[in-house]
């Protein structure tokens, strides 16, 4: 019988990924994956990042990355799996992250030699150690100065999609060019982490794809080119330093001799470029189409839905980012996603499964108890300074602090995905914590929307192998639709729809007001939420 392989990776924030779907009639989907800081124990990553200064400063190691991907491929070698039959591969990374490289690493990426491993080979091509990645929140002074220069908030959110925000990998380069100019001049090309691991793979520099592209704030959204005016605003000769952007369905070459040689892959195996982690999961999770959105809880929490059109949040909280269809996606996030909540269940020595046992007898509302969970910085809303805010219970309340963390984390994501929520029919979840049946019971109250679980949680592995799916038939004049391919992946996994239960509707409607009274009391100086906070208790817990 022929198979059709397709092979999807995901170099996420604590693993690297490998899906691997077969295409042909049989359909079937199976995954692997490396943790980092449990099998790269030497990089001495916690869940896959070093932070330092207050929580501001978080980088991660690109070297830790590439030596997974050697690590992966030899544990399918030792699995037998076909690598020979895969006709096409693309990949996903965590968005915004950036890797800084001299004028050896394409010489050195085309000469490589399947008999070192890569990370030997690639040693000396950094001309930064480390990498900013995603959770980094320490260049407020570059996002100020970039958003003048681009004529304020509104001008920057309609030219790049979105405002500028600390993680971006434009601000990341402006403060690289402050603090190290040697460093940054020493730079002969900066890759997103999806690129690079796409450049490796490819053996040449690989271009950035419109969907991680507009999470840099260096791409017009419009014309999906580098826009002159911010490159200018950000870093000199940057355009110098930039791969090209592309289409991310365009075939960009084939696999690297390196990866014959030392797998057995197939000389003519197809590259697709790489995308970021959210647009991968888009396609993953099946959103082709509007009405329908997602939530991904992963190492970040995401709420996100695909676009027809160019639509932007000039509430300045939300991301416009290309979709690989060709299309658009908005997307707010969260830093305080599954951290956060591993905060709380390692606070009270909990499992998951004795949290969850927590969510199932503690009443929806909390008796009234709030938290504003920003144990990391956050990026919606924006706090710089981590702190833990609780309204009507204390620190060592362990029932209290169990669902206060889940209801503030969907309450917030209600309230701020306004702008991109035209009502979904449907919510998908996916990432590590959309295993967790009461986590997604509270989701679906808050949201009083139905919330589809499935049986693979890691959404944008998935997506990375339907893209190279779709490019390869396209290329070979089989053309698939793009809601097709994505529903005959979604048809043959298992998924639970979990219904909200419609008793506490009105619970949800009246906290969600009185949590929006405590953050802009927090952050912005607004009233005492007390009395707002004591009526809701009144109402809904009669003392
Ligand atoms: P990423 O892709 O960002 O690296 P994942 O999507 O793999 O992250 O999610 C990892 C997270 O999933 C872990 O940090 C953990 O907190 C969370 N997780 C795993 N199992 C559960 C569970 N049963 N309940 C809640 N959260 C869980
Ligand atoms: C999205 C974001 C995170 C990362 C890591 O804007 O910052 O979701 O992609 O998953």
């Amino acid at each position: 019988m022929i198979m059709d392989y397709f092979l999807g990776l995901d170099c996420s924030t604590q693993s690297l990924t490998g899906t691997l779907v077969d295409s042909s009639q049989t359909k079937s989907i199976s995954s692997y994956s490396i943790n980092f800081d449990k099998e790269l124990p030497q990089y001495k990553t916690q869940n896959g990042v070093y932070i330092s200064n207050d929580g501001k400063v978080v980088h991660s190691d690109p070297k830790m990355w590439i030596e997974a991907l050697d690590l992966l491929f030899n544990k399918f070698v030792q699995l037998n799996l076909p690598l020979e039959h895969i006709k096409a591969i693309s990949g996903s990374g965590q968005q915004h992250g950036t890797v800084y490289l001299n004028n050896s690493f394409e010489s050195i990426l085309k000469k490589l030699d399947s008999h070192q491993p890569l990370v030997n080979q690639l040693e000396n091509v950094f001309t930064r150690k480390t990498s900013p990645v995603w959770m980094d929140s320490s260049t407020t002074k570059e996002c100020e100065e970039i958003r003048h220069t681009l004529g304020g908030m509104e001008a920057t959110i309609k030219l790049t999609g979105s405002n500028t925000f600390e993680r971006f990998s434009g601000p990341q380069i402006r403060k690289l060019f402050k603090q190290n100019y040697e460093e940054y001049s020493n730079t002969s090309v900066i890759h997103l982490v999806s690129s690079f691991l796409s450049s490796i793979l490819l053996g040449k520099n690989s271009p950035i794809d419109h969907g991680d592209g507009a999470g840099m704030n260096l791409m017009n959204i419009e014309t999906k080119q580098w826009d002159r005016r911010a490159l200018d605003a950000t870093a000199p000769h940057l355009l110098q330093k930039l791969p090209s952007l592309t289409h991310s369905y365009e075939v960009i070459g084939t696999i690297s001799p390196y990866f014959v040689e030392k797998y057995d892959f197939a000389p003519d195996t197809l590259l697709i470029p790489w995308s970021g982690d959210n647009p991968n999961s888009l396609i993953g999770i099946g959103l082709t189409t509007e009405r329908k959105a997602a939530i991904s809880l992963g190492t970040s929490d995401t709420y996100f839905a695909y676009l027809k059109q160019i639509s932007v949040d000039l509430s300045a909280e939300g991301h416009l980012f290309g979709a690989p269809t060709g299309d658009y996606m908005g997307l707010i996030c969260y830093k305080n996603g599954s951290l956060a909540r591993e905060k709380i269940k390692d606070m009270f020595n909990l499992s998951w499964k004795a949290f969850s046992a927590i969510l199932r007898t503690t009443p929806p509302g909390n008796y009234g108890k709030i938290m504003l969970p920003y144990f990391f910085p956050e990026i919606v809303p924006l706090v710089l300074k981590p702190e833990v805010y609780r309204f009507g219970f204390s620190e060592d309340d362990s029932e209290g602090n169990v669902r206060a963390i889940i209801e503030a984390q969907f309450l917030s994501m209600r309230l701020h995905s306004e702008w991109v929520r035209e009502e979904p029919e449907e919510i998908y979840a996916t990432g590590g914590a959309s295993t967790n049946i009461e986590i997604l019971e509270i989701a679906a109250n808050i949201f009083n929307t139905n919330i589809r679980q499935f049986d693979i949680t890691n959404s944008a592995a998935l997506g990375a192998a339907l893209r190279s799916s779709k490019s390869y038939y396209d290329s070979i004049g089989n053309e698939i639709d793009w809601t097709e391919l994505v529903d005959q992946f979604l048809n043959i996994q298992k998924s639970v729809v979990i219904i909200p239960d419609k008793r506490y509707i009105a619970l949800y409607n009246d906290m969600v007001k009185v949590y929006q009274k405590c953050e802009s009391y927090i952050l912005k100086n607004g009233e005492d939420p007390e009395p707002y906070r004591q009526e809701f208790i009144k109402k809904y817990f009669g003392n």
